[in-house]
């Protein structure tokens, strides 16, 4: 049976040659448009803990997982950064936010949102939503409360505050950064 998707997705590989550029380490591997296509290119790649050093991005197709390109420019990230002793919940937890993001379940809200990124990284990975207007606090809480019903709180125990923030840092503060401090716009 076919279940296509709302949208075209693009799965993106960073790979972890630390000597070339990194727009150069940067890979498009395949677009899937259905639920089928999307478990059968699921199946057939490492899970992210794997992959220390590299990003893995789901963006919309035609838009590159990049700041420079005309719908990043202006706009940001909701981030998860998962500490190393949460780092068994990092592959639970990006198949989690693919499976919303391609299941609509950010609704209208889709628009806004230009893909997925997850950086595996041994000082900490990161999750993350990115958005297309880095101004618009109103759509990017809501898009950031869904992540945080559907990604973090299944993870919690009942009763237990949940052991993640979500931050909202722009793209251009995130490049501006002179040290691991960024600016926040806001945290959930
Ligand atoms: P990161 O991988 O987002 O952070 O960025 P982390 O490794 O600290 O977890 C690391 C570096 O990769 C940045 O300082 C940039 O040099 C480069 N880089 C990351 N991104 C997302 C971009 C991008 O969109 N465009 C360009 N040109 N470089 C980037």
């Amino acid at each position: 049976k076919h279940h296509p998707l709302k949208h075209r997705w693009t799965l993106w590989f960073l790979n972890d040659k630390k000597n070339l550029e990194w727009t150069e380490r940067l890979k498009q591997v395949c677009t899937f448009t259905s639920a089928e296509e999307f478990w059968s290119i699921y199946d057939n790649i490492r899970p992210p803990s794997c992959q220390v050093g590299c990003d893995y991005n789901l963006f919309k197709e035609g838009i590159e997982p990049m700041w420079e390109v005309p719908l990043n420019r202006e706009g940001g990230r909701l981030v998860i950064v998962l500490e190393r002793k949460n780092s068994d919940l990092l592959d639970v937890m990006w198949l989690d936010l693919l499976l919303a993001l391609i299941g609509e379940q950010f609704g209208k809200d889709t628009e806004s949102i230009c893909g997925a990124v997850c950086n595996i990284r041994n000082k900490g990975s990161k999750i993350s939503l990115w958005t297309t207007n880095s101004s618009d606090d109103d759509t990017n809480k809501r898009i950031g409360e869904v992540m945080k019903a559907q990604i973090v709180m299944p993870r919690c125990t009942p009763g237990s505050k949940p052991f993640v923030q979500i931050r909202y840092e722009d793209h251009k503060a995130v490049q501006q950064k002179t040290s691991s401090i960024v600016p926040v716009k806001f945290v959930l």
